[in-house]
């Protein structure tokens, strides 16, 4: 798959080969492939090599570096240049410290954010965005009569993956944007209990616009996932998430934790001062919090001023 391959380029099926080990092969990978690779039907090619990774996107399925489930450490997709964070305005309600934890997971595999706020019909998005004011984060509103130009234009020319909760409406996104998609779609059910309707990631070739020259894009649609783990990110690294916080913290002192019981941590000063919102560092401190086994283990996504579920 991928970039150089062109639109009449054969579907082919391979398998992976035995001399690749434990090496496993993810969306995304682009690999060799040796054997029959005319795409014909019944054709199995194997694939002998997988090359380097440009990008590796990463979660863990908890936050906790001390325990083995909070160590289980998954790839989520290869090589992709932008993540696409999908979180419904309502229905269910928006997470921020999910959308923020997102961020860190891109900023840390230098994948570039998008913020996808579906579900513009039934919310609106002022409440998320105005959280987000000090970043310069790129976002589209998505409702089920929008037009998606703008988006297609953020997708032209890379591969991007979408990530979010289950019922966002991530598949019903890419069923429009590539019609022959044909992706299951769901019903939206009780958060956290919810069946999860796409159970594996699927990368998709975006169609060619009549407007528009060049590459359109690949989509990679994944199943929805309860939280986003950040075990894998060092807590320095977290900050990168925060670009809004990180420029405080040269003056903090050695050492510092950043954590609300630092007596000296400027970041105190700087959200005091009008810098940056008061929420975004309360909402970094509890990512701290969490990777330390603190956090609220029903709900560590959901921020102060997020909706409650079922609003
Ligand atoms: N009102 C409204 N409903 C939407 C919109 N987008 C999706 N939905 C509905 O939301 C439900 C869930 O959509 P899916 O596309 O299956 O959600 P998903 O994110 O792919 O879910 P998983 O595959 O479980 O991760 C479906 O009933 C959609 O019809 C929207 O913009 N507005
Ligand atoms: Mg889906």
């Amino acid at each position: 798959m991928f970039p150089d391959a062109g639109p009449d380029d054969p579907t082919v099926t391979a398998m992976r080969a035995r001399e690749l080990g434990r090496k496993s092969v993810v969306v995304g990978d682009r690999v060799s492939l040796v054997g029959d690779t005319s795409g014909a039907s019944g054709a199995l090619a194997r694939i002998v090599r997988i090359a380097e990774r440009r990008s590796v996107l990463r979660r863990t399925a908890e936050d906790d570096a001390t325990t083995a489930e909070g160590r289980l450490e998954r790839v989520v997709v290869a090589n992709a240049d932008q993540l696409v964070i999908v979180s419904a305005l309502a229905d269910p309600p928006p997470r921020t410290g999910f959308i923020d934890r997102c961020l860190v997971a891109a900023y840390d595999a230098g994948i570039e954010p998008l913020l996808c706020l579906t579900k513009a019909d039934l919310a609106g998005p002022e409440a998320v965005l105005g959280y987000y004011t000090e970043l310069e984060l790129p976002y589209v509103l998505i409702r089920p009569d929008s037009d998606l130009a703008a988006l297609r234009a953020l997708l032209a020319g890379r591969v991007s993956v979408m990530v979010g909760h289950s019922g966002v409406g991530k598949s019903t996104l890419v069923n429009r944007l590539v019609p022959e998609a044909d992706r299951a779609v769901g019903t939206v059910s009780a958060i956290g209990r919810g069946r999860h309707t796409s159970t594996s990631a699927v990368a998709l070739r975006l169609p060619p616009q009549p407007n528009a020259d060049g590459d359109p894009g690949w989509i990679i649609d994944t199943p929805g996932v309860r939280s986003f783990g950040l075990a894998h990110v060092s807590a320095e690294s977290l900050l990168h998430g925060f670009p809004d916080l990180v420029e405080a913290t040269v003056d903090c002192p050695a050492n510092c934790q950043h954590t609300a019981e630092e007596a000296d941590c400027a970041l105190d000063a700087w959200v005091a001062g009008g810098k940056a919102d008061p929420r975004r560092l309360a909402s970094y401190r509890r990512l701290l919090a969490s990777r330390s086994g603190e956090g609220d283990p029903r709900e560590p996504e959901r921020n102060p001023g997020d909706p409650l579920a079922g609003s």
